[in-house]
């Protein structure tokens, strides 16, 4: 009886905590292999479906020429999600999605499937093995700043956007 009672909420549901206030996070979506735009669309849905999170917001879907990278053009998106789960617990259920859409990483930058970066999450500065946000090359990337601005202006700024101008990117 006692137990029960003593137990909190996370105990019983893995990765949630209710009593946790939910926090806003930016992921960015990318891919250049197969039929990307479906890939993308796909993984915005999978994202939804992602238990102790919530998808609040959606960018339109972005054609980019590789940057660092090799193969097709890219379709790049942004989505914002409110969410419970803590950080590393976002990025695992975010690499659930990836293998699921059967990414392989042969080598770093390798043309994908489909690629998830957590950008931001709430204000959080982390650093971890696994783990860095925001994401480090953010800031150099067209295909992040222009979808990230779309959705959240307030998170990015007009020196960032002029930074970028030369990148080819296009709005589909
Ligand atoms: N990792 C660390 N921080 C993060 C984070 N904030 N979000 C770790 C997600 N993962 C993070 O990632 C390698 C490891 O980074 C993960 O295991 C995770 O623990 P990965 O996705 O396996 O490897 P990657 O894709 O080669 O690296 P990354 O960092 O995603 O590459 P980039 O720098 O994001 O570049 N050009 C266009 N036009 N559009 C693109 O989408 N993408 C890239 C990937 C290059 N050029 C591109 C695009
Ligand atoms: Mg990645």
């Amino acid at each position: 009886m006692g137990v029960l009672l003593a137990e909190p909420i996370s105990a019983l549901e893995p990765g949630i905590n209710a009593m946790r206030d939910p926090v806003t996070a930016y992921i960015g979506l990318g891919a250049n292999l197969g039929d990307a735009r479906a890939a993308i669309l796909q993984a915005i849905q999978a994202i939804a479906d992602i238990d102790g999170l919530m998808l609040t917001r959606q960018s339109s879907l972005y054609a980019t020429a590789p940057v660092d990278s090799s193969g097709p053009d890219y379709i790049n998106a942004v989505v914002e999600v409110r969410t419970r789960l803590k950080a590393l617990q976002l990025l695992a259920r975010l690499q659930s999605i990836e293998l699921l859409a059967g990414r392989q990483r042969p080598y770093r930058n390798a043309p994908r499937t489909l690629d998830l970066d957590i950008l931001l999450f709430g204000n959080a500065r982390i650093d971890k093995p696994d783990l860095t946000v925001p994401h480090p090359r953010m800031a150099q990337r067209a295909f992040v700043l222009l979808p990230l601005a779309e959705i959240a202006p307030q998170s990015v700024t007009a020196g960032q956007l002029q930074a970028v101008q030369g990148q080819a990117i296009r709005k589909l």
